[in-house]
């Protein structure tokens, strides 16, 4: 293995985020709702690869479709062309899902389990019908004992009086379903002058992430687009501990010569927060995020560098290059180089700093100036 002091930080990195994203246990949930509804569009904008279109699988059964990309640790169940008329079809799909759920649950492993259940109603349909009723009070009096979260979309909510009134009607049937959320998937032209704007999708994010299992909330996380507070929050846990671990390194104070001694722990944490925010990053662009934060040139950061260069760039750094770096050093470093990481990633998924700009001299600059607005929120003590 080759030394921390030489490692090629944006190479170790993209190898890292591979395995990472491999690491991560596989979510798995069931869309229930007619045909039309705009499940596939729901898909779609809430999730980070275009599954609808593009990861449609074989049927498993006559309903259930499973939505899936390879390397992608997400597997949608869909129904397709759920009609319930009858109920002969309700009974039908009934068995169906009780099998999916059933299998997913004797398997006993976190990646074949069913995490959670989107059912979803339009409203502009105004009703829930006796049909959907009896298939809901069916389908979660068979699941109670396995504490599946079952969440009731209201889609195509470009009426938000609308659907009040139907989660009001809804209400009334205490189905116990976990929430009602209304959204409108996309905006809505109600008419050539009045478009409505999409809305819901974050609370609905939000609403998921706090149901579902905790061994899957990383992979929820990474695997969503539509709540970057939720990628956000999750990559300031992992900040938080790597700013511990590098603390603990650095208790004994590390001789500047040993420097490299914290970068396995960075390029750990800096591959955690890329697979969090699942860009797929080369290494060419980080490798220009890197050197634009640090304010370096040339094609590679080496291992060493990156420690010795932030230490550099800390305000006031010749008080505290007593010849070795200390435990809140150590500590704050890490931390300023994770939350700026951060930053960075935010601005990337939100548009306001396209990767073709990184390597521009705005970009760069723009790089910079985040990584020394955060080296200023930390406390640097000898
Ligand atoms: N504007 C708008 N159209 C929607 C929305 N949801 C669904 N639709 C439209 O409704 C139709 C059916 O949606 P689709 O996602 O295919 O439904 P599915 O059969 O349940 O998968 C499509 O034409 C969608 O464009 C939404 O939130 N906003
Ligand atoms: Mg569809």
């Amino acid at each position: 293995m080759k030394s921390a002091d030489t490692l090629n930080m944006a190479e170790e990195i993209v190898k890292a985020v591979r395995e990472e994203y491999d690491s991560l246990n596989r979510l798995n949930v069931l869309i229930l709702g007619k045909t039309g509804v705009g499940k596939s569009t729901l898909i779609n904008k809430v999730f980070n690869e275009n599954l609808a279109a593009t990861g449609v699988g074989k049927p498993i059964t006559k309903n259930i479709r499973p939505l899936s990309k390879k390397g992608f640790p997400l597997t949608i169940y869909d129904t397709p062309g759920m009609e319930l008329s009858g109920q002969n079809s309700v009974d039908g799909l009934i068995g169906e899902v009780k099998k999916l759920v059933q299998k997913g649950v004797m398997s006993g492993s976190v990646d074949e389990a069913i995490h959670c259940v989107w059912y979803c109603i339009s409203t502009p349909s105004h009703r829930i019908e006796p049909t959907e009723l009896y298939f809901l009070k069916s389908f979660l009096s068979a699941t109670t004992t396995c504490s599946i979260p079952v969440i009731l979309i209201l889609t195509q909510s470009y009426s938000k009086k609308d659907a009040r009134a139907l989660i009001a009607e809804i209400e009334k049937e205490a189905l116990g379903v976990e929430k009602i959320v209304p959204v409108l998937a996309q905006d809505y032209e109600l008419d050539e002058d009045i478009t409505v704007k999409a809305f819901g999708l974050e609370e609905l994010t939000e609403v998921m992430y706090e149901l579902i299992p905790t061994a899957v909330k990383n992979t929820f996380a990474s695997v969503q687009k539509a709540s970057v507070d939720i990628k956000k929050r999750e990559a300031q846990a992992v900040v938080a501990k790597s700013a511990k671990m590098a603390a603990v390194t650095g208790a004994v104070p590390i001789p500047f010569s040993d420097a490299a001694i914290l970068v396995p722990e960075q390029i750990a944490m800096l591959a955690k927060i890329t697979a969090i925010f699942g860009i797929p990053l080369q290494k060419a662009a980080i490798t220009t995020i890197l050197s634009g934060m640090l304010g370096t040139t040339g094609t590679t950061i080496a291992g060493r560098s990156i420690v010795t260069n932030i230490i550099k760039l800390i305000p006031g750094a010749g008080s505290i290059a007593g010849g070795a770096i200390s435990a809140a050093t150590a500590s704050a470093l890490t931390a300023a180089l994770g939350e700026a990481y951060i930053a960075v990633m935010v601005r990337i998924v939100t548009g306001e700093l396209p990767l073709a700009k990184l390597s521009t001299s705005e970009g760069r600059k723009e790089l910079a100036a985040i990584f020394s607005q955060s080296l200023k929120k930390k406390p640097f003590k000898k």
